[in-house]
């Protein structure tokens, strides 16, 4: 089995080097654990937004294949790392440290033992004191409580009916269901836009708990600008998917 690691970067030469070491080391363990023929083949991306320190020496000096995405946006990143990327399963990971990579292997395992089509880590439920500031909780708060709000009946498709993190960037999914998800954000709503397409898909999804470290470097995310963004696009998107449910049934209605 082919699986690619997807992971954005812009100016996080303190922690790629370390992320991807520990990926490795999680990578070499699974090895170890696996009959020959179900070793899984990694590949590694790293979508560089044109960073101005040594990101990307120091991913290329781990073995990563390094694209320049010179278009600004976390969203803009995924969506170039997705269509570069070979794998038929892909699992994505900021580049600063607050994922649990080493976590990776293993959900790729489950993804394939549970027959799902998308995994997303729910931040939430481990997260180490210093990973979020004030503003940032709050903002997720929000967008929490008005995606299940406003999403409910898909959301209610999830094992634990309720997404508990809507903001996180820990996914694991299936290559093929690129094809039929309306990816269209170049900003950080990419991470509420490729949940959501999941659910009203249908797609068997899951949420399953990861710890949460304190990021490593300075912040690209602006709690209030990038909050406010989000909040628009949940609402935008569901007005969107009100009309074309109406233009569904009305043409679906005898005439
Ligand atoms: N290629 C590219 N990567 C980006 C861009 N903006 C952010 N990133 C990367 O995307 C990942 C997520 O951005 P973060 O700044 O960590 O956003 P966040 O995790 O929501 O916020 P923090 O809690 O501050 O970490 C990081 O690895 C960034 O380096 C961009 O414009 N282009
Ligand atoms: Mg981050």
């Amino acid at each position: 089995m082919r699986a690619s690691l997807v992971i954005p970067t812009l100016n996080e030469e303190r922690s790629i080097g370390h992320v991807l070491e520990t990926f490795r080391g999680a990578v070499e363990a699974d090895d170890r654990n696996a009959a020959p023929a179900d070793r899984i083949e990694w590949e590694v991306l790293v979508i560089d937004g044109r960073s101005t320190d040594r990101t990307v020496e120091e991913a290329r000096a781990r073995g990563a294949r390094v694209v320049v995405e010179p278009r600004r946006g976390y969203g803009r990143a995924y969506r170039t790392g997705f269509a570069s990327a070979s794998g038929e399963i892909i699992a994505t990971s900021d580049g600063d440290a607050t994922y649990p990579v080493e976590t990776i292997p293993g959900l790729v395992r489950r993804l394939e033992r549970e027959h799902l089509d998308f995994i997303t880590g729910n931040r939430l439920a481990y997260l180490a004191p210093r990973a979020m500031s004030t503003e940032h909780r709050i903002g997720n708060r929000v967008l929490n409580l008005t995606t299940g709000l406003l999403y409910h009946r898909w959301v209610a498709r999830l094992p634990e009916a309720t997404l508990h993190d809507s903001q996180s960037g820990l996914w694991v999914f299936r290559r093929k269901i690129l094809d039929r998800l309306r990816l269209t954000q170049s900003g950080m709503q990419l991470s509420e836009e490729i949940k959501i397409e999941v659910l009203i898909h249908g797609l068997r999804a899951t949420e399953v708990p990861i710890p949460y470290r304190e990021r490593w470097g300075a912040p690209k995310l602006s709690s209030w600008r990038d909050g406010m963004a989000n909040l628009r696009f949940l609402i935008a998107k569901r007005v969107q998917l009100e009309r074309e449910l109406r233009e569904e049934r009305t043409d679906a209605a005898p005439a």
